[in-house]
Formats: structure tokens, sequence, C-alpha cells
């Protein structure tokens, strides 16, 4: 046909021009570029920070290519598409991670190389966009990225805060939190768009009339409006060429906003509205698991709730649908109940706004929503009290009161008028306050409700949402939570990645199942010395970490026993610790007795109003204080706790774990997502039957898994009982003597006084079961102690793990959550006539 043209030669042009090649070449004349017409600097006199941003830019203009085609790609067809709402992602530094899923890592190494620059150096340079806590923020960023990778049209929203969760240092043992500055640098991975922006309302009153043609109307006079204006960050999936957004919202005072006050001298006031406005986006609550009950917080919930339906429904209409056809346009997921206020939220859009019937507009929002649940754990159940909530969203009050008349007007049937089912499924709770019970507005508005493991999911249906259950069993399905591969192998441990993938090929770190073809190469000596040496290397890169961040030295020969996570009670930090002092004072008791060295590394941040997790941190600093330098231990024992655990230290340590801490009291971690990268990087695990860990044993080979402890089920039983762990302190020797020391300041330079609430509520409460647990728990880690003395069994051991874990790829959890729940398909994007790198 065309014979003289040569589509290849011009695919080529359009690809490799200046501002989108990817070669070597191209990005070295790009990174000067970008440092000169964006940095306004010229190399003598650029810092590092200037090169950073240089290079941010060059891998962001080649994302926008990317971004622009899948938006583009997007609207020109009907597709459903994934509108993910959190509270919070936590998303890590995105350079590093941009550069793999680009497949320009090596490339971008080699070009600042030749410029002689160090690509560590300045990935080490970007300050990490802490939005979330832990568990559920970093689920969040792992789906966002498997979404991308598998192709699927996703938006995730959620809010920018300014300040994203505290940074911790530890001085003198304690916890000492520091404000999060993240954006001081500026951030060049979001684009502002001015003009995507809603006003939201807040406070106020509602009116009611009838208009001229009869029909009921609703004013909502609000006593203050922001605005939310939109911030999109590209998200960018692996070797494709799809890239999704992540639309964050920032609040801030409307234009117009208080002319009046301005005009007529108030400057402080308008200034003051001001202030007000930019508060709602200002700070993520640094709470894990606990709700807090507070007017902003409810605030910051409906603000980006409003501005992202809001958002969605301009994108449905201007694609020339009907407004009672959303659902086929958008499927919304409800990252837990932060956002559940927008089932109330899209009522008052359809009907206030959109002129919809109810009845018809309960049918487009029980067809979108659907909705996680991300714990059991009673004191993270959202529940607002009812004046509170009318102080802040009076409309939605009326709202969440009309849902729950017609929703229990069907119910009493159903339940033949029990009582208790009643108030147990009843949106409203009554009692000397009455309060809104957010999981059962979530349940009553959404198609599908999932918990996050087998057993949580289980849980779930036997207890908190039991009554649901019961009512509509269809609407539940478990889904596993999953880890992105490419974050937490290819971009963190990439010694042990080109190790896997010089016997078996990279096509794992899509299709992670294919790890399982490691199997074969567990007994190969050879393989078997290079897995040790790789470990033994980022355990030496560990160790230089720690003694240049802590000052304290640490044997990379040692085995690595790691728990890094949030400090909670139900994590049992503390369980840990009580197994620290029984070994040292196995040393005391008998200097020569046989210990095989270990190095115990904690890290993870409290809840700043969370005394008891406070307490716990200092008690791991006391006791490392004592045990770390006394000559009888001769260094076979060292305690570390690891400060400001975040994304980016966590990608430090995972790769160096030899031991996996995952001891939680069984019932109570609903999935835990660092179990699976800790593993995944050739940790074994000690844990109780909890979460995750169950589908991780029964996967691994319960001959490669540590496990101990009471099981879900004795936990209920011996709480039935009447459970007195006072007995157990009674009757057991070595833990009697770990508590004493505790209490008697054997740790604390004497202070008997410091850990006394830590120690009566083990004694008289323990509500976590450490007490019944620690003789197990020990037990259980004298079989890893015989078990690391044998290197190459052991490594053997973590080869298998690994081989096993193909299942907890996040890709796995988004394509269940794709074809059971969303029903959505990939549309793959082409670039210039090609569909990936
Ligand atoms: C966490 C669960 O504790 C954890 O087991 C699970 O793996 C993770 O969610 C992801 O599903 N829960 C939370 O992070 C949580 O409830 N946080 C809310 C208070 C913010």
């Amino acid at each position: 046909q065309d014979k003289g043209l040569d589509k290849k030669e011009v695919q080529n042009v359009l690809v490799e021009d200046a501002r989108t090649g990817l070669d070597v070449e191209t990005l070295k004349k790009a990174i000067l570029n970008n440092l000169f017409y964006v940095q306004g600097k010229y190399p003598e006199i650029a810092t590092r920070n200037d090169y950073y941003m240089a290079l941010a830019y060059t891998v962001r203009d080649r994302l926008l290519q990317r971004w622009v085609a899948s938006v583009k790609q997007y609207l020109e067809g009907k597709h459903r598409i994934v509108s993910y709402l959190s509270a919070e992602y936590l998303l890590g530094p995105h350079l590093g991670n941009n550069l793999v899923n680009l497949g320009i890592y090596k490339e971008a190494e080699q070009a600042l190389h030749e410029m002689g620059l160090n690509l560590d150096w300045l990935i080490e340079k970007e300050i990490e966009p802490g939005l979330g806590n832990g568990g559920l923020g970093r689920l969040a960023a792992c789906y966002m990225d498997s979404l991308a990778t598998l192709e699927v049209p996703a938006i995730g929203y959620g809010i920018r805060y300014q300040f994203g969760i505290f940074e911790q240092d530890i001085r003198d043992g304690w916890q000492v939190e520091d404000t999060d500055n993240w954006l001081r640098r500026g951030n060049p991975w979001e684009i502002a768009r001015r003009e995507i922006s809603y006003d939201i309302k807040l406070g106020g009153y509602v009116q009611h009339y009838m208009d001229r043609d009869g029909k009921f109307r609703t004013i909502w006079t609000p006593d203050l409006i922001v605005k939310g204006v939109a911030y999109d960050t590209p998200i960018v999936g692996y070797k494709v060429n799809t890239t999704n957004t992540l639309r964050l919202w920032k609040s801030e005072a409307p234009n117009s906003f208080d002319f009046q006050s301005f005009n007529s001298g108030d400057y402080s006031n308008a200034v003051n509205q001001k202030i007000i406005c930019e508060n709602i986006s200002k700070v993520l609550y640094p709470n894990d698991e606990t709700r807090s009950g507070k007017v902003l917080r409810l605030q910051q919930q409906y603000f980006f709730v409003s501005c992202s339906l809001q958002d969605m429904i301009g994108i449905h209409l201007r694609q020339g649908e009907r407004i009672e056809d959303f659902q086929t346009t958008f499927a919304v997921q409800l990252n837990d109940t932060h956002p559940a206020v927008a089932i109330a939220e899209m009522m008052r859009l359809l009907v206030d706004e959109y002129d919809l019937e109810w009845v018809d507009a309960w049918r487009v929002t029980t067809r979108t929503f659907a909705y996680t649940n991300h714990t059991l754990l009673p004191e993270a159940l959202e529940k607002w009290d009812m004046e509170l909530f009318a102080s802040v969203l009076p409309r939605h009050l009326e709202i969440i009161q009309e849902i729950n008349r017609r929703f229990l007007d069907e119910v009493t049937v159903r339940v033949y008028g029990d009582q208790e089912k009643i108030s147990s499924l009843s949106i409203i709770g009554e009692g000397p306050r009455r309060y809104i019970k957010m999981a059962n507005l979530a349940c009553a508005g959404s198609f599908a409700i999932n918990g996050v493991a087998a057993l949580h999911t289980e849980l779930l249906k036997q207890t908190v949402l039991k009554d649901w259950y019961a009512l509509s069993p269809e609407k539940f399905s478990n889904k596993t939570n999953g880890v992105t591969p490419r974050r937490w192998m290819v971009l963190s441990n990439p010694k042990l990645t080109e190790l896997i993938s010089s016997k078996i090929g990279e096509n794992w770190i899509k299709h992670l199942d294919e790890l399982k073809n490691l199997e074969k190469f567990a007994d190969d000596p050879e393989f078997l010395q290079q897995w040790m040496d790789v470990k033994l290397e980022m355990k030496t890169q560990l160790a230089q970490r720690i003694v240049n961040r802590t000052n304290i030295k640490v044997d990379p020969e040692s085995i690595f026993d790691i728990q890094v996570k949030r400090i909670h009670e139900y994590k049992r930090q503390h369980l840990n610790i009580l197994h620290v002092i029984t070994l040292y004072n196995r040393i005391k008791q008998n200097p020569e007795a046989e210990i095989v060295p270990r190095t115990f590394v904690f890290a993870g941040k409290a809840a700043p109003g969370y005394k008891q997790a406070k307490l716990i941190i200092k008690l791991i600093n006391s006791v490392g204080e004592i045990v770390n330098k006394d000559p009888d231990v001769k260094g076979r024992l060292k305690v570390v706790f690891y400060p400001n655990y975040n994304v980016t230290n966590a990608q430090k340590i995972y790769p160096a774990a030899d031991l996996s801490e995952q001891i939680s009291t069984a019932g109570k971690e609903a999935s835990g997502t660092g179990n699976m990268k800790l593993s995944l990087n050739g940790a074994l695990t000690i844990g109780t039957l909890d979460g995750a860990n169950v589908e991780i044993r029964e996967c691994v080979g319960e001959e490669n898994f540590f496990l101990f402890g009471l099981t879900a089920e004795e936990v209920e039983n011996t709480k039935s009982d009447g459970y007195n762990p006072f007995h157990f302190y009674e009757n057991n020797p070595n833990l009697k003597l770990a508590l004493d020391q505790i209490s008697n300041g054997y740790f604390s330079h004497l202070d008997d006084t410091i850990f006394k609430d830590l120690i009566n509520s083990l004694l008289y409460d323990d509500q976590f079961m450490v007490l019944a647990d620690y003789q197990s728990y020990v037990d259980c880690q004298d079989q890893v102690a015989e078990a690391f003395k044998d290197k190459v069994k052991w490594a053997r051991m973590s080869i298998l793990n690994v081989a096993r874990m193909g299942k907890f790829s996040s890709d796995r959890s988004i394509r269940e959550y794709c074809d059971e729940i969303w029903k959505v398909k990939s549309v793959p994007v082409t670039l210039n006539g090609t569909s990936s790198k």
C-alpha cells in the first residue's frame, strides 16, 4: 500500500521526541533542559534539590504523555470507571517507583552517571507524601498501582493534606511528634487544576417549601462555604501506557469570599474566614483504628466526598448520559466508613439538585456504592453524635433519617418485629444521646460489603455485621488484601529481584503466581548461596543505616527479628519485648548459655493521644538501653527502635528481615499487609492465626511458618470463661521475673513508676491476652533460634516461602474487585499505535 511511508519510522519520531524519549541520550538532554528552563539553574550552581526537581520533571513529562492518552481514550468510549474514595493514601516517594513503572530505571541511572550524578542520591532527596496512617492508606496506594497496571480506568479521590502523618523522633526513649511539612520544597508530581473546583456548604439550616408546581423543595442555607480545588497526581501502571489519576482536594476560601468585611475594613474577619476554610484540608488525623469524633474530621470527610461526587456527576453528564444512569459510569468503593457520608450526599445531590424522586435516587445510590470494612475493633467503628452531625450537615441528617425510616419499615417485616435486631440494624443509635452509625449507613447504601482477609470476613459475618449478613448474605464477600510487587520488590529489593529474574524471567512482576517456578531451585546449592548472599548484603546495608540513625551497632550475621507497624496494644509489641527480656535473663542467669544472636528491630508510630502505645515505645527503648550495653550479653542481643517508620524506611527494612513478627491477638488484625511484604522479601513469619496470616500459612506450608498462640475462637472462649491474667503471672516464673523487672525499675534507672499503667493493665485486664500467649510465644521463638542455626535449611525455607507468596499481589486482589464487585474491564491505552512500553 503506502510504500512511501515507513510507519515504523514515523512512530519512532513521535515517541522519541525530546520531551518523551526514553533512551539515555534523550534523558540526559531532558534533565539539563528542565534544570535550565524549570529550575532556572545551570550545572555549576545547581543544588541537589535542583537536580532532583529536574529529574522529577523529566519523568513527569513522560507520565503526562501517557496520562493525556489515557484520559482521551477513557472519554472517547463508554467504560465503567472505578472511583476509589479514601480519606488516606500512604503513597511513598514517587520518583523511583515511576522510573520502575516506566521501565527506565536503568536508563535514568546511566544518564545521571554520565552526567556525574548518582540516582540514589537524588531519590533520597524526595520527601514522601505521608497522607495516611498505616494499613488502610497504604492499601489504597497499592490498589492505585494495580488498577493502572491492570489497565483499569480508575480515579482515586482523597484529601490533599498540607501536613501528613507527623514525623516521629525519639528523645530519652519517648516518642516526640513533629509536623510533617512535606510540601516545603514543592511537589513536582502534582498538577493543580484550578479550573476544577466545587463549592461545599457547611452548617446552617434547612427550609422546605412547596413550589408553584406543587413540588416539595428544599433549600439548605449554609453558614460557611468552602471551595475544593483539584490537585492531580498521575499514577502510571507497570510497563503499560495506562496512567490513572489520583485527585486530591485542597480546601480554600471561595473567590468571592467575604468582600463585604474586607471592604468595610474588617480585614481580620476576612482573614479569619480564609483560615477557617483552609483548615479543612490542613492536617491528617494521626489516629490509627480509633475514631476521633471531632467536628473538623466530619468536615474533612464531607468536604472530599462532596467534591468527588460533584466531579463524578460532571464527568458523567458531560458524556451525554442521563443522571439516572450514573452507576453505569462509576463504581464507587468506600475505603472504610470515612467516606460513608457519600451515601447521604449522593441522595442529596440527586433529590435536591437533580430533582430525582426519592426511590429513583435510592436505586442509583445503591447500585453505585460498595463498602470495605478494615477493622473489627469497636473503638474504630465511626459514630457521630447526632447534634454534632446536625450542626455540620443539617440536610444530611434529614436524609439519613429518611433513609433509616424507609429501611426500618422494610426490615421490621423481614425480622418479624424483633426489636433487638431492628435496633442493631438501625442507622441511628438510641441512648442518652442519639448517634449515627456510619457502618450501618454504609451497609444500607451499598450493593457489596467486603472484609480484607478470609478470617476477617467470617468474623464480620458472625459479629459486628451479623444482622446485616442475615438480612443480605448476597452482598457479602471476601477480598483478601495484597501488595504491589513493583514497589515492594522491584524498587525496594533490586538485588533479590535480579536474582529471581535470572532464574525465572521477569514475568512474575506482573503475574506474581509465577514465583512458584522458584521452587525447583530450592535445593540448588549455588542458588541457595546467592540467596543467602543477597540477604546478608541487605542486612549489612540496614546495619549501616541503624548505626547512622541510632548509634547502635548490630551484627548482620545475627537473626534480624523485625516488628514494624503502628504501635498498638492489639499488635502486641510488648509481647515481643517480654521475649527479649526472657532471653536477657537466660544470659544473666547463665552467661555461657547458648543464645543464637539476634537483632530486634522495632519501628512504628503511636497515635499522639494513645498513652499505652507511647509507653510501649518507651519500654522498648528502656530495655534496649540495658540489654545493648550489658557486657554479659556480649553483643548477642541488640534492641533497636528505628525512628519515624514510613514508606521510605519500610523499603529499607523489609529486604533485611529474617523473621517477620505478626503476633497480634487472634481475631484483632483484620488482614495485615506488612506480613505479606516481609514474607515476599524472604522473611519467615512467626505469627498467630490472625488476619491474612492464616492464608499466608496455608500457602507457604505449615512447615515454613512459626505458629503460636490462641486461636480467635479460643480467645473468645477464654474471655467468656473468665480470663485471669494474674494466674499466668503467678504460675510462670520467667514471665513473673520479666514483669517484676519492668515494674521495679530494672530497665528504668530504678524508677518504679513509669511503667505502672502498662503493668497494671497486663496483670488485671490484659484485653489482648499477652500473658496467656507468652509461653507459647517463647517456645516458638526457641524453635526459630534452633532453625536459624542451619543457615542453608533456613535459606531453603525462605526460598519456598517466597515461591509460594504469589497470591498476595494486589493485582490479584484488584482483579477480584473488578470481576466480582465493580464489573469493570481493562481498557488498554495506546500511545502512537503501541499499547505498552
Ligand atoms: C487496617 C487493618 O488494621 C489491617 O489489618 C489491614 O491490613 C489494613 O487496614 C488494610 O486493610 N486498618 C486500618 O488501617 C484502619 O482501620 N485505619 C483507620 C483509622 C484509619
